[in-house]
């Protein structure tokens, strides 16, 4: 099958820089995404974007380009609840990728297992509108009691201003809760103004809630510039993502979101991306935590 991609689409990068930022050994790339390619791996009748292909193989060259050991890859929109193609690169992967997948309540016990035994280990539910309709909390809930037992978390995606709303039913979850991209606050606000604050005390009073400090390239209002020839591209959103590594040491995961869907201003390097990491996580130790010992434990113990 052919797919047109969305008008407007923009395609990843295809010349990272190499980062001047040398990772951790064993880091790991805990946000990322592979898209068909639809030629073998159709994107779903339901989806709300065609995206340009992006195939295990391309991950995992820049995964080595870039200088990580291990990939988190998952499921995006635009594959539904058909997790082909996240399987097949997880299989291909040498144990070196961990997925988090789309399920609906009809999947059966076999399913889910044999999702688990090729490297699964959560489901991720879409709140963002422009990305999914609606599904009943009921539905949700039912999901998250039978992921449950096989140790599995899930990952939650939802627009800042839709926290307030969300958190019974976010706080009613029986497993680990990972929020994507920092709960995607307004980074033209204060870092400790009420929206920010609201999610801060968020993960404060729920021990079992971590978060991806991810898509500075997605938040960002001062987007991609460098200042004073230095690479601190993204530094809007520096103060937030920082706030939550060194508030939540434990509990905080970063990943490139490679490639990157729906930007619709510029596509960035994730060679720059990965220099935004000391400018989050200043020392060794933070960088240790978000980058190897926090995302070992949540996908590989
Ligand atoms: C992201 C962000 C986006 C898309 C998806 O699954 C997806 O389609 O996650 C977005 O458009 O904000 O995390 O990759």
């Amino acid at each position: 099958m052919t797919f047109t991609k969305t008008p407007g689409w923009l395609d990843w990068y295809a010349g990272p820089a190499k980062p001047h930022f040398h990772l951790p050994p064993g880091s790991v790339d805990a946000h990322c995404h592979v898209f068909g390619p639809g030629a073998e791996f159709p994107f779903a009748p339901e989806r709300k974007y065609t995206p340009c292909d992006a195939s295990r193989a391309q991950l995992f060259a820049l995964r080595d380009h870039l200088g990580f050991e291990r990939n988190v890859i998952v499921q995006a929109t635009c594959h539904g609840a058909d997790n082909s193609a996240v399987v097949d690169a997880l299989k291909a992967s040498g144990g070196r990728a961990r997925g988090v997948a789309t399920v609906r309540r009809d999947i059966s016990d076999a399913q889910l297992q044999a999702l688990d035994a090729a490297g699964v280990r959560g489901v991720r539910f879409n709140f963002v509108k422009r990305l999914v309709d609606f599904t009943p909390k009921e539905e949700l809930l039912e999901i998250a009691s039978r992921i449950k037992p096989l140790g599995w978390h899930v990952v939650i995606y939802f627009e800042a201003a839709d926290l307030p709303e969300l958190w019974d039913f976010f706080t009613a979850l029986p497993t680990v809760v990972v929020v994507d991209h920092m709960g995607t606050p307004d980074v033209t606000q204060p870092v400790d103004g009420p929206q920010f604050g609201f999610f801060v005390k968020f993960m404060r009073e729920h021990p079992n809630v971590w978060s991806k400090v991810t898509c500075p390239e997605r938040l960002s209002v001062t987007g991609p510039a460098a200042l004073n020839g230095e690479r601190n591209a993204y530094r809007d959103v520096v103060p937030f993502a920082r706030h939550l590594v060194e508030t939540f040491p434990d509990r905080v995961l970063w990943g490139t979101d490679w490639p990157h869907p729906n930007l619709k201003k510029h596509m960035p390097d994730d060679g720059l991306l990965v220099d935004f990491i000391p400018h989050i996580a200043p020392t060794p130790a933070l960088q240790q935590k978000l980058l190897v010992d926090n995302p070992m434990r949540l996908y590989w113990s």
